[in-house]
């Protein structure tokens, strides 16, 4: 076991930083507030190879490994977890599910674009009545004619308003549950009756996009199936097994940005003739911060120690997400007690990471259902059949 970065991962780190520190987080603050998503920031990342950082070179990305692809994540989140919950959805969701489950036409069609940003993607699982019980997709596709014809609603879709291609979870038999649904690739400017309607007034993440998805009859190629008939659940949760890990190393970045704003204002805040740093009462605080980012941060290296290896990382995926985002939680709510009622204005960044990382125990699987998976794998039992 190794604990050192590679000469790589450092140099994508400080790379990343740089981008962060110059990039991202001078214009948060601002993009927050008027709920501006920052498109010209993805256009910069793009050349950096942020935008498809393990996707391999041939398709147009940068060829890295997972903890560098963890790195660059947990340093977007670091500066803006609405930027992260974009390329998130970009590389985690959408890209690795074409890598993974493409034909070859497919990936040599869609990932270029992707990675270079001149494209960007959602993933269209969730419905107002398929939540937690993912395989409770009612949005229909049927094949007729030659074309598949989409019918339906999705909800709660990050990126959804903004994307030109959407990858779409779909019912096409109603016999099964799970074994019923199949994925589809949907490019927006090539069809007709599909439609998105942005969900405003979020908590968090304002200047990321979620939006609905309408489908009235809208009809698309049979060869927009993604992954074939049948394999929609597998491949819908095989994605999530990416898109989990990449919201844990996002959390790991919220946390660090805490640290790193609490530990600047804790040397810098006097009360009682003594910077408030040197109470035992704020040590404590700085302590129990560190230890819960430290610990989520290996936690995240640990999945993508198992992701290099190619091997299924459900298990410890879950066990990241769960952690990492509760841990974001913990360490937010901290922050913002240290900031006093400094933190409670947008003066200061930390109201913003707490709003932001308020989702991040609901998105991409609540804690909850991280708990189901994790004790199942334990137990062999399953909650429900
Ligand atoms: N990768 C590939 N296949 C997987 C898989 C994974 N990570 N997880 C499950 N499968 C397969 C199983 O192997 C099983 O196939 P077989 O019948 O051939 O064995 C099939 O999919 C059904 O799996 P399972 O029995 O686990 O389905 P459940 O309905 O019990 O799934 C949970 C339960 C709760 C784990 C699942 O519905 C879930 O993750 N829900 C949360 C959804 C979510 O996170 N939504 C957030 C928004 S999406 S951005």
């Amino acid at each position: 076991m190794d604990f050192e970065l590679t000469q790589e991962q450092r140099l994508v780190k400080e790379m990343v930083k740089k981008f962060v520190d110059e990039e991202i987080i001078p214009v948060a603050r601002e993009n927050d507030m008027k709920c501006h998503f920052p498109r010209e920031i993805l256009k910069k990342m793009a050349p950096l190879g942020l935008l498809g950082a393990v996707i391999p070179e041939e398709y147009g990305g940068a060829g890295l490994d997972f903890i560098s692809h963890a790195i660059i994540t947990e340093e977007v989140g670091r500066g803006c977890s609405s930027v992260r919950t974009t390329l998130s959805v970009q590389v985690s969701l959408v890209e690795l599910l074409i890598f993974n489950w493409g034909t070859e036409e497919q990936k040599r069609k869609y990932l270029p674009r992707l990675c270079s940003g001149e494209i960007i993607g959602c993933f269209g699982l969730t419905e107002p009545n398929a939540g937690s019980d993912a395989a409770n997709v009612s949005t229909s596709a049927v094949l007729k004619g030659g074309k598949w014809i989409l019918n339906g609603t999705k909800t709660w879709i990050s990126n959804a308003g903004v994307a030109d291609i959407a990858i779409v979870i779909a019912r096409t038999d109603k016999t099964k549950k799970h074994e019923g649904l199949t994925a589809f690739i949907v490019e927006r400017d090539k069809v007709q009756g599909y439609q998105t309607r942005d969900i405003e007034n979020k908590l968090g993440l304002r200047a990321s996009n979620t939006a609905e998805m309408i489908f009235q009859d809208c009809a698309i190629p049979e060869e927009a199936m993604l992954g074939g008939v049948g394999n929609g659940f597998k491949l819908a949760m095989s994605a999530l097994d990416n898109g989990r890990f990449s919201v844990a190393a996002g959390c790991v970045g919220t946390c660090q940005a805490c640290i790193d704003a609490s530990v600047s204002y804790a040397r810098a805040r006097v009360q009682f003739d003594k910077p408030i740093g040197s109470f035992q009462l704020v040590q404590d605080m700085i302590a129990r911060m560190v230890v819960e980012t430290e610990a989520a941060r290996l936690l995240v290296y640990k999945a993508a120690h198992v992701k290099n290896k190619g091997e299924k990382s459900t298990f410890v995926t879950s066990i990241a997400k769960y952690f990492a985002s509760e841990a974001a939680q913990k360490v937010t709510y901290i922050a913002l007690q240290i900031h006093g009622a400094y933190g409670y204005s947008n003066e200061f960044p930390i109201e913003r990471h707490y709003r932001d990382a308020r989702v991040a125990t609901i998105y991409e699987g609540t804690s909850e259902i991280q708990k189901l998976i994790i004790a199942r794998e334990i137990l062999g039992l399953k909650a429900f059949a």
